[in-house]
């Protein structure tokens, strides 16, 4: 996006633009001047004017210069591309976190306090680092406007950051072939003000209305509440965690300090889970996915939770 103040949409415009118009101006003047060079030899050499060919040994002066402009050319390149790639690797200690889940085929963004959403939302001039994970295949994150892009590799502890400087929507598409849908798989990124950004993050913890009166309603609205279906469905459905159906008093197969073992869905087990998610992982998902809710659910809130999965038992 070009701004008419000047201020650039994130922090790596600048380097990236100067890079790449050094690069394609270079790259300009060498396709015209070879061009035109060779249109001249053609010209001035052809068999017409020129029968008897002329054997050049070598020319040293020539070859110097066609050798070490070159390469201050190339290194000149290098160091406008590496000072503009330094500082994605160190992102700011006082980055805003935020996790992408990218799945076949959409981006899901969550954030510290357990909101989600589908948009990237985030407040100007506060650097943003994202945690990128993929439940399946490669995919990439990349924000054109932001001159930013960055593979989601399954498996890998990858992060990108930047700093929104300019309020607007910008573009996100996913930048790696990853499935027949990957065309649709793009979303927004909403750079706000502070203000405006606070309204929307703060309106994530409002409770829920309990609705129903079945055992289990109070813990279900916990869990609406919460995000915690986000992640995790009442009916079988594999999401990014696994599905609450007949989880309860289950065998589970799970890794704790590194070794496989195998534990039955209990509350001590249930409250490990919500309050320390990395301490025991599920055999199959992966770790640093889901957020402690230490500050957020209560051993009250875990006691309704647990009379919830009970009702998810054979249904
Ligand atoms: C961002 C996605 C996400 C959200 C939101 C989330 N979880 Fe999870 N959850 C996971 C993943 C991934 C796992 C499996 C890896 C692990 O054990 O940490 C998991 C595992 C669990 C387990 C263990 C399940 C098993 O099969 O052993 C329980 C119980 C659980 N979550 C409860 C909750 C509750 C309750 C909430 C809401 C307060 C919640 N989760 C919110 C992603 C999430
Ligand atoms: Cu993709």
């Amino acid at each position: 996006m070009y701004s008419t103040t000047g201020i650039e949409a994130s922090n790596y415009v600048s380097t990236y633009n100067t890079a790449f118009y050094f690069i394609a101006g270079v790259s300009l003047l060498l396709l015209i001047g070879l061009t035109i060079t060779m249109l001249y030899f053609v010209f001035r050499y052809n068999r017409k004017k020129n029968p008897v060919a002329t054997q050049i040994e070598g020319n040293t002066a020539l070859e110097i210069t066609w050798t070490v402009i070159p390469v201050f050319l190339a290194l000149f390149m290098f160091h406008l591309g590496w000072a503009g790639w330094k500082p994605t690797a160190k992102p700011p200690k006082d980055a805003m976190n935020i996790t992408v889940v990218a799945r076949m085929w959409s981006f899901l963004f969550i954030y510290e306090n357990g909101k989600q959403s589908p948009d990237l939302i985030v407040p100007l001039n506060t650097p943003v680092k994202i945690n990128l994970v993929s439940m399946d295949v490669i995919h990439s994150l990349f924000i054109p406007d932001f001159r930013i892009k960055s593979d989601i590799i399954p498996g890998r502890q990858k992060f990108m950051w930047f700093l929104p400087q300019l309020e607007g929507k910008y573009k996100i598409f996913c930048a790696e072939y990853c499935g027949l849908q990957h065309s649709y798989m793009h979303s927004t990124v909403d750079v706000m003000t502070q203000e405006k950004f606070k309204k929307w993050y703060a309106e994530a913890a409002k409770p829920v209305a309990i609705t129903g009166t079945g055992p289990g309603a109070a813990g279900e609205a916990i869990m609406r509440s919460q995000g915690c279906f986000a992640c995790h469905t009442p009916d079988g459905t594999k999401l990014i965690g696994p599905s609450y159906l007949n989880l309860w008093g289950s065998q589970q197969v799970i890794l704790r300090d590194g070794k496989e073992i195998t534990i039955t869905v209990d509350p001590d087990y249930i409250k490990r889970s919500v309050l320390e998610p990395n301490a025991d992982i599920t055999k199959g998902f992966p770790a640093n996915l889901m957020q402690s809710y230490r500050s957020t659910i209560t051993d009250d809130d875990i006691a309704k939770i647990i009379e919830y999965l009970k009702t998810l038992n054979d249904k």
